[in-house]
């Protein structure tokens, strides 16, 4: 995959986790990550959303979960005035199908994917279980990704299997608000450890992930940097690329 800028940037952003913590709070930011979406849509040359954009997605045969229409309702509108727009899985919401490729012509990645910006290479994904560590939830998302066990949990009746999921993902980080995911870990932050990684063998000049849940900017060898986009619960961070420099701002601060 190729893009060219045409004068343009690209922005990425992750981790809105709509849905979490509760309705209310999820609706405010909601209305805040559409109005970043309004903000961007004239010099936007693609958008990417690079994982856990909801706080849990499943997608049935024929049923969605309900929500986000506002949110859905702006995707539907920048694709329409055929603005790309390009959606990661993270580890809340990796049970996303084909309904947003065949409702809004948005490709839906599961995996990391590489690509070109105006001669800049990029790695791009959620980053959730790469790199050393984290071995709990290695182990739990080979049985997230197991077709029987999402086979069985697809016929429980959605009213029921959706406020499981949610009780389930009530318990994580980020619907608890605690901030002690901010502290940087140094050489214990392990998508770095897999930057550095991957930048022994085949060069990019920009590793793009969420997950982390903590903006931040590090070297990776002289010519290459890793960018964790934050995330929007408290933080709104977003980056922005203008085919020379890669920005990590903040929305509405
Ligand atoms: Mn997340």
């Amino acid at each position: 995959m190729n893009i060219q800028l045409h004068q343009k940037k690209v922005f990425f952003a992750s981790d809105f986790h709509l849905g979490a913590p509760d309705e209310k709070t999820s609706k405010i930011r909601e209305e805040k990550i559409v109005r970043w979406l309004t903000s961007i849509q004239n010099e936007a040359e693609a958008i990417f959303l690079v994982g856990d954009i909801f706080d849990f997605w499943f997608e049935y045969d024929k049923v969605v979960p309900k929500g986000f229409i506002r949110f859905l309702g702006k995707l539907a509108e920048l694709r329409d005035k055929n603005i790309p727009i390009i959606f990661f899985t993270g580890n809340h919401d990796l049970w996303m199908k084909d309904y947003f490729t065949n409702e809004l012509g948005i490709p839906v990645h599961h995996h990391p994917i590489e690509l070109v910006i105006e001669n800049k290479k990029f790695l791009i994904g959620h980053g959730d279980g790469l790199g050393p560590g984290d071995e709990t939830y290695k182990l739990l998302k080979k049985g997230f990704m197991n077709p029987f066990l999402q086979w069985i949990f697809k016929w429980i009746h959605p009213d029921l299997g959706i406020r499981i999921a949610q009780a389930w993902s009530g318990k994580s980080r980020i619907s608890n608000l605690e901030k002690n995911e901010n502290d940087f870990k140094g050489n214990q932050e392990w998508l770095w450890e897999y930057c550095k990684g991957i930048n022994n063998n085949t060069h990019f000049d920009y590793y793009i992930f969420g997950h982390r849940h903590l903006p931040l900017e590090l070297e990776v060898g002289s010519t290459s940097t890793y960018i964790n986009l934050g995330e929007w619960v408290s933080q709104n961070t977003f980056g922005e690329f203008d085919g020379e420099k890669m920005l990590l701002k903040t929305f509405e601060k």
